[in-house]
């Protein structure tokens, strides 16, 4: 399987800034997630771990505003120069729904248009490594098109709570519908968010769009985050009403209701029958995961592997959460196995 990595992202790190233990709680989303897959591939002798291509911004610009691309770019160092600080990361303070038609000029008013959250720390290497994580999606979609089967794009920072124009949720631009609005030109293409977390970056963007099927199961947004979309009665708008479908499900969700539901997501697939699947990979679904609460084990990820696996799809695998970082090497390899070891 062809796996795709930059370490550009590990200076996409903000664990110096501080010890203050409710502060760290924004720090999940660390490099050391990415050394518990690679330690955990290596084991496996899956050697196969390439560099990814650089795309350039064409296919980005198709999915994310350029006025998001260029506050995203200079957030660092309009706030190192607004305030005249130094420091090593800029720490958003004001984010929200700015609903108004365009963006404050500056820096950090800006932040109520362009992002959902806190959890989006912006420093001088966050725009490279997020451009950087995108063309890894993108590589992992050029393989399918080369004619391989399955491949993994080992993408850091995630994207799926990335939409258009906004940040959230660790994401700024959205890796797998990059990748999927990319291999689109070439074929129908699904998208599966299998993360415990809500795909609302992923549903916004496609939501008026009926050539693109986005399905999400996840924790129930009446009480998790995402909390503004996720939910049931949100199947898309216009043209694009029945190509979107969310899976809201309970706490301590186990496999066997995970498996159930995830069957009918794949029955979905199937009626609409693509010729490529991403799949937005999340591992926070785990037993152990500090941020969620269902209850998947790491053989419960092989078996969601084979689900997905058996629709024999052309299938990009693109990372998403996971943070119980131990563990996480080996649940992903668990997941990838069946993919890996798939006979034609
Ligand atoms: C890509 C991804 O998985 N993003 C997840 C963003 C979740 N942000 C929620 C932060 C709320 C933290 N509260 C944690 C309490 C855990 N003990
Ligand atoms: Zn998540």
């Amino acid at each position: 399987m062809n796996i795709y990595y930059s370490d550009i992202h590990k200076k996409h790190d903000f664990r110096s800034n501080s010890n203050d233990e409710k502060e760290l709680e924004l720090y999940y989303e660390v490099p050391d997630r990415i050394d518990s897959i690679l330690d955990a591939l290596e084991d496996e002798n899956w050697s196969n771990i390439t560099a990814p291509d650089d795309f350039g911004l064409e296919p980005i610009k198709k999915i994310h505003t350029v006025e998001y691309l260029d506050y995203l770019k200079s957030a660092y160092y309009d706030w190192m120069d607004q305030s005249e600080k130094t420091g090593v990361a800029y720490i958003p303070y004001k984010p929200g729904f700015n609903k108004s038609d365009l963006p404050y000029d500056d820096i950090p008013d800006q932040d109520g248009f362009f992002m959902t959250d806190m959890n989006v720390e912006v420093n001088e290497s966050t725009y490279l490594a997020a451009i950087t994580s995108a063309n890894s999606a993108l590589s992992t979609a050029t393989s399918l098109l080369n004619g391989e089967k399955s491949a993994f794009g080992l993408c850091r920072p995630p994207g799926h709570h990335s939409g258009a124009s906004i940040c959230g949720g660790f994401c700024f631009l959205n890796n797998a519908a990059i990748a999927a609005n990319w291999l689109n030109v070439h074929g129908k293409v699904a998208i599966l968010d299998i993360d415990y977390h809500a795909g609302n970056g992923t549903q916004s963007i496609f939501y008026d769009r009926n050539d693109i099927l986005t399905i999400s199961l996840h924790a129930d947004p009446s009480w998790e985050y995402p909390r503004y979309a996720g939910y049931a009665q949100e199947t898309g708008n216009g043209k694009g009403k029945g190509f979107h479908r969310n899976f809201p499900l309970p706490p301590q969700t186990d496999e066997a209701l995970y498996l159930h539901h995830l069957s009918e997501a794949i029955e979905l697939i199937h009626a609409f029958s693509p010729d490529f699947l991403i799949v937005s990979a999340g591992f926070d679904t785990f037993e152990d995961d500090p941020l969620g609460t269902f209850q998947i084990t790491r053989n419960g990820f092989q078996n969601i592997g084979q689900e997905i696996c058996s629709m024999r799809l052309p299938t990009g695998i693109v990372l998403e959460g996971g943070y119980q970082i131990e563990k996480l090497g080996r649940n992903v390899v668990a997941f990838l196995e069946p993919f890996a070891t798939q006979v034609l």
